[in-house]
């Protein structure tokens, strides 16, 4: 049977009927009814974050997290990060604004801060950096240097949900902060997403953004759209998050599986968690020196795949360099571009068999 790069983390059928079956009682399928406002408790409870606003999909929250903010009318240029999964600099260009990017730094593929400055402008008016694979990024030297240039920080924290640094939920850091909750991350509600944030202000405006502007039943001040997390998703998400420790749990032994036969090889380079931080093992990424250790990224993941591995180039090619981007994107990202052309995301998900991932290993290192 092959493997996937990853696999829904989902309850018994049972546990999820019982979930939905007051919808199937009450008739309220959508629109912020009494799941969705448990759900977001729990939520709160869980990221340990003062608010939380959930929408239809991690891509519609981040867009709507820029929007929130003014940013769209404002225009001007936002600094990111060229080293993640398209969706962000998609947010940005959507927003009708301009990405300016940022290279990262080689240990943990997050924005470089020391590389931040020399790129703001009196056009700059946010940052968004990404915690990628659920590395976090330097959240204190990034928000000591948009203070200095009074600019909004919105992290992108798809891959981050659970992950704290200092005790302390990620989602606490900066303006705002966009979580996915794909069906292949960590923690899933099929398709959805949501910022936390918290400023209450903001909670009116992302309230109604993704509500079509609706202000009350005879008021529409604003023009939004329709991003609203259903019941049935959020029926989904008090599920899974009952199971949230059990499966970083099992994703925790398969990472320290990999590490135990991958971590000292020549010309590999695996993750090594920061200090202070509490991980949730959304992703194992691999980095292969095809000089030193012989075979090339792209030679081990055919080799792989000739195997039914199948492992992931998450995330090549970085983003100015795609059809899209390329032509408009004209800063240098030296490490993003290494980085993306030697890396590899290994099978990583709750119900991985230790005996899979010793497999996969051996097969990288044969
Ligand atoms: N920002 C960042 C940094 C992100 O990584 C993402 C999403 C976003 C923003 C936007 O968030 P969302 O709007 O998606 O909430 C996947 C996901 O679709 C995407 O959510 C994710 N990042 C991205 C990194 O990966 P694909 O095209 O690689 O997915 P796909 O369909 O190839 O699936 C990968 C593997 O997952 C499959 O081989 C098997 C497994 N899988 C997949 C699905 C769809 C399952 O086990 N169950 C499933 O239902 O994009």
């Amino acid at each position: 049977m092959s493997i996937l790069v990853t696999r829904s983390s989902m309850p018994d059928i049972e546990e999820y009927m019982d979930e939905i079956k007051p919808i199937f009682e009450s008739h309220w399928m959508t629109n912020m009814g009494p799941v969705y406002k448990k759900f977001q408790k729990l939520l709160i409870d869980y990221l340990q974050v003062p608010e939380m606003s959930l929408f239809v999909n991690g891509h519609m929250a981040l867009e709507m997290a820029i929007d929130a903010f003014g940013l769209k009318e404002k225009g001007g240029e936002v600094i990111t990060t060229p080293f993640t999964f398209v969706s962000t600099t998609h947010a940005i260009i959507r927003n009708n604004l301009k990405p300016v990017f940022c290279d990262i730094k080689s240990d943990d593929f997050t924005m470089d801060p020391e590389k931040i400055e020399s790129l703001i402008t009196n056009k700059t008016v946010a940052i968004i950096p990404v915690h990628v694979y659920g590395n976090i990024c330097d959240v204190e030297a990034i928000q000591e240097i948009a203070d200095r240039h009074n600019l909004k920080v919105i992290y992108d924290a798809a891959h981050a949900f659970g992950v704290k640094y200092k005790g302390i939920g990620i989602g606490n850091f900066g303006d705002a902060s966009m979580f996915s909750f794909h069906a292949t991350k960590v923690f899933n509600t099929i398709e959805g997403g949501s910022i936390a944030f918290k400023d209450k202000s903001y909670r009116t405006k992302l309230h109604e953004l993704k509500n079509f502007g609706i202000h009350g039943p005879e008021d529409v001040n604003g023009i939004g759209g329709n991003a609203k997390l259903d019941e049935f998703r959020a029926a989904m998400g008090i599920c899974n998050l009952r199971h949230i420790e059990e499966y970083i749990n099992a994703r925790r032994k398969a990472a320290q599986c990999y590490d135990k036969y991958l971590g000292d090889i020549p010309g590999i380079r695996v993750g090594r968690q920061r200090k202070n931080v509490t991980a949730n093992y959304a992703y194992y990424p691999v980095y292969f020196d095809g000089k030193v250790f012989g075979k090339t990224r792209d030679q081990v993941f055919e080799e792989l795949a000739e195997r039914g591995i199948f492992a992931r180039k998450y995330f090549y090619p970085a983003v100015n360099e795609m059809t899209c981007y390329k032509d408009g994107c004209l800063q240098n990202t030296p490490i993003a571009h290494n980085v993306s052309t030697h890396i590899l995301t290994l099978p990583l998900y709750e119900e991985l068999a230790i005996e899979d991932v010793e497999r996969i290993c051996s097969i990288i290192l044969r």
